[in-house]
């Protein structure tokens, strides 16, 4: 068997499980040695990248990449692949939104598009020597840049192995407290929805990603005892607060039951949007563990929510806010300010939300146009972005300090509103968990807050950007 070698290039401050690697991993065992090596979290280090693809023996290195902090990185890293002969190929959601300018670096040899668990093999086959038809990928053939169509295979989650969680090292690194951990997991794929600021409404990505679909909770409950096997502290929570988790009263009622059945009485955090949720389902997630839900508001009004496809129904909404906090789940409700050609008096529609929807925490951002979404076009066309004509030109995209003004507000009072609104509801937030955390003589917890709280995370991320 060959060995190949896959890595999250990662981002400095941001320590995550290369889930979409683990979930490739998995598939490809059968047929290669795999490794898997995760950068996220550190500082890379050029000397040690080239003595892991070395020591890897890999013929292909893999790569994982975001739009943002990750592309320089995984330039670095194929730079360094390359030059140790190793055909370097990229996917993840970057290459899926732009195969054919990824290509033309000349340190990448193939891109994936979409989902990777079918293509990818096919495309290590076709390295391999073997002949074999290409489908969902990119790939340069006598210096000419080749994208072949989608892939037909429908990928069904539910009988696909469980993601390679044995395959990470160090595995305690992303569980570091004894016992108050949160395991992440993925158990969907695509989006029902088509949000107008969302990488899911992209046409590659419906077309090489496919359909929505969820996989059956009975995984999460196997992928919580395979992981819960391989590490030495405890998981508290399951964090399922992917795309859209909750998507519907079915779902919600089979994710309870399975929990139910499989005697897991464990907390778990959830995502939905408000139109999916309603008081029985709340209710009962409420008594089967939910302790968190993160909803998205984006924009108080109409004409904004009617362009993010995501109507939001005042009312209705301020009843189902009331209800979570009522059944004790911690509502986070988010909110992006400075959408494309919003006005002040949109944005002053928005304050006035915020102050009507009760909610536990707000998250808000300054909206940031990330390639291949609807809204990105729309930047383009108002001439408020200027499309890289570069892979490098991407390293800034939706990272803070390098904001960009999309919307017909004067910018210095849309900053000036974003940072006023964020520090007091920031502060907010800090304060009601280091109250809870005070409250449930979570001490350590409280402590690593006080340091490492989402200001200073911020900070830090900007300072090292600059
Ligand atoms: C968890 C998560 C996070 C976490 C961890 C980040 C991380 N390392 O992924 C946190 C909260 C930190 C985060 C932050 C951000 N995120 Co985020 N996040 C996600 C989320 C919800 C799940 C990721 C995941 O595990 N997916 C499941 C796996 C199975 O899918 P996958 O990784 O895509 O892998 C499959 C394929 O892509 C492919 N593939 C992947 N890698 C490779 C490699 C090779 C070699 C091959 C062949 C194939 C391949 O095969 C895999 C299996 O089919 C996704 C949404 C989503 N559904 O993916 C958004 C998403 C990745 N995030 C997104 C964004 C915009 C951000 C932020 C910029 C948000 C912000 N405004 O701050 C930041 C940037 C973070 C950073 N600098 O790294 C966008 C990315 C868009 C883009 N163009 O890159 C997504 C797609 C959300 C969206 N719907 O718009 N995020």
């Amino acid at each position: 068997m060959k060995n190949i070698l896959l890595i999250e290039s990662g981002a400095r401050y941001t320590l995550y499980p290369p889930i979409g690697l683990m979930h490739l991993g998995a598939v490809l065992r059968e047929k290669y040695n795999v490794k898997i090596k995760d950068y996220s979290g550190r500082e890379i280090d050029e000397s040690k990248i080239k003595e892991d693809i070395q020591k890897s023996e890999a013929f292909v290195v893999g790569l994982r990449v975001l739009t943002g902090t990750h592309i320089p990185r995984a330039i670095k890293i194929s730079e360094i692949a390359k030059r140790l002969g190793k055909i370097v190929i990229w996917g993840g959601p970057h290459p899926t939104i732009l195969p054919e300018q990824t290509l033309q670096n000349p340190y990448i040899d193939a891109v994936v598009i979409g989902e990777g668990e079918y293509t990818f093999q096919k495309l290590l086959e076709h390295y391999d020597g073997k002949k074999v038809k290409l489908e969902g990928v990119g790939l340069k053939k006598n210096g000419k840049i080749k994208i072949t169509p989608a892939s037909k295979h429908f990928i069904d989650l539910d009988k696909l192995p469980l993601p390679a969680w044995d395959l990470i090292e160090d595995i305690n690194r992303y569980f570091p407290d004894k016992r108050q951990n949160v395991l992440p997991l993925s158990t969907t794929r695509g989006c029902a929805f088509k949000c107008g600021f969302c990488h899911n409404s992209n046409k590659n990505v419906r077309r090489y990603l496919g359909c929505y679909r969820i996989a059956n909770p009975q995984r999460v409950i196997e992928e919580y005892n395979l992981v819960k096997s391989l590490i030495k502290n405890k998981i508290e929570i399951l964090d399922l607060g992917e795309d859209l988790h909750l998507v519907s009263k079915d779902y919600a009622k089979k994710f309870c039951d399975t929990l139910d059945k499989n005697g897991l009485n464990i907390k778990w955090v959830s995502a939905a949007r408000y139109q999916t949720i309603d008081q029985e389902i709340i209710e009962m997630i409420a008594k089967k563990g939910c302790i968190r839900i993160l909803l998205g508001i984006e924009s108080g009004s109409p004409k904004i929510q009617k362009m993010n496809n995501k109507i939001i129904e005042l009312e209705r909404t301020i009843k189902i806010a009331e209800i979570i906090r009522k059944n004790k789940i911690f509502l986070t409700n988010t909110y992006i300010f400075g959408h494309p050609s919003e006005s002040e008096e949109e944005l002053n529609m928005t304050l006035d939300y915020i102050k009507k929807i009760p909610a536990d925490e707000n998250i808000i951002q300054i909206y940031r146009p990330m390639p291949g979404t609807p809204y990105f076009d729309l930047c383009i066309e108002r001439k408020k972005v200027q499309v890289p004509n570069k892979l490098e030109g991407w390293s800034g995209f939706g990272v803070l300090g390098n904001d960009i003004n999309v919307s017909d507000i004067p910018t210095k009072k849309l900053l000036s509103i974003y940072y006023k609104t964020n520090l007091v509801e920031q502060s907010k937030f800090i304060i009601n968990q280091q109250k809870y955390f005070l409250r449930n003589r979570m001490y350590k917890k409280f402590l690593k807050n006080f340091i490492n709280n989402r200001f200073t995370f911020k900070l830090k991320e900007f300072m090292h950007e600059k």
